[in-house]
């Protein structure tokens, strides 16, 4: 996976959506210039079976249209079934080495990483990038370990400068810079655009904003 297309990664879900159409959402957020998307679809009022794929379909569409790559959290099979451009796993999850014996090489593999061992064993399993954190407080996600900040992140770009590394939790506009500092290819977030009124003008900011930061380094 070519790490600029790591620099801005979107996930969602339909429930991470209050009050527009999800698609809707994606669409602007595709628009603004988000680099990745991951469709995580979980928790309360998660979509499931038919309407999942349904959803998971239109999504890829969408991603398509803007040549940004649609991965798929958790769910082979259905990263399968739609023939998605790679899966996401974490460490709860089936494992990584099984992951890629299912989805094949040419798929795009990441996995949540958390400490140097997770690290060295998503290496060895081939992993095409690893997502660190939550760097800081996160409400995405209800069962989130604790507060990693950027230390971690900087440890592991200077030992394993070839695996990209995303940072991921309670990032926001005012906050990404030591992430890409610190040595990540890129940050991930879901309710800075998700939940932004304007999920075109949040993610365009953060694109502009992570580009003069690109720059500057
Ligand atoms: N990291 C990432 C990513 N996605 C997740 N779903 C997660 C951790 C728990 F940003 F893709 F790296
Ligand atoms: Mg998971």
């Amino acid at each position: 996976m070519i790490k600029q297309q790591l620099q801005l990664y979107f996930i969602m879900g339909s429930n991470n959506v209050a009050t527009s159409d999800p698609l809707e959402v994606l669409e602007e957020a595709l628009h603004g210039g988000v680099t990745c998307f991951q469709l995580r679809e979980k928790g309360p009022d998660a979509l499931v079976g038919d309407e999942k794929q349904r959803f998971a379909e239109a999504c890829k569409a969408l991603c398509q249209q803007y040549q940004v790559p649609f991965i798929v959290n958790d769910d082979v099979d259905l990263a399968i079934a739609v023939d998605a451009d790679g899966v996401h796993v974490g460490q709860d999850d089936e494992t990584a080495k099984s992951v890629r014996e299912r989805i094949g090489k040419d798929k795009i593999l990441g996995v949540s990483v958390h400490n140097e061992e997770e690290m060295r064993t998503a290496i060895a399993v081939g992993a095409d990038y690893v997502g660190m954190g939550p760097v800081y407080a996160t409400s995405s996600k209800a069962d989130a370990k604790p507060v990693s900040g950027t230390v971690l992140i900087r440890e592991m770009t200077a030992s394993y400068p070839d695996l990209p590394i995303v940072g991921i939790g309670g990032i926001t506009a005012a906050n990404f810079a030591p992430v890409l500092t610190a040595g990540a290819a890129g940050v991930s977030l879901i309710s800075a655009i998700a939940s932004a009124e304007d999920p075109y003008g949040a993610a365009r900011q953060f694109k502009d904003a992570i580009q003069q930061e690109v720059q500057l380094s």
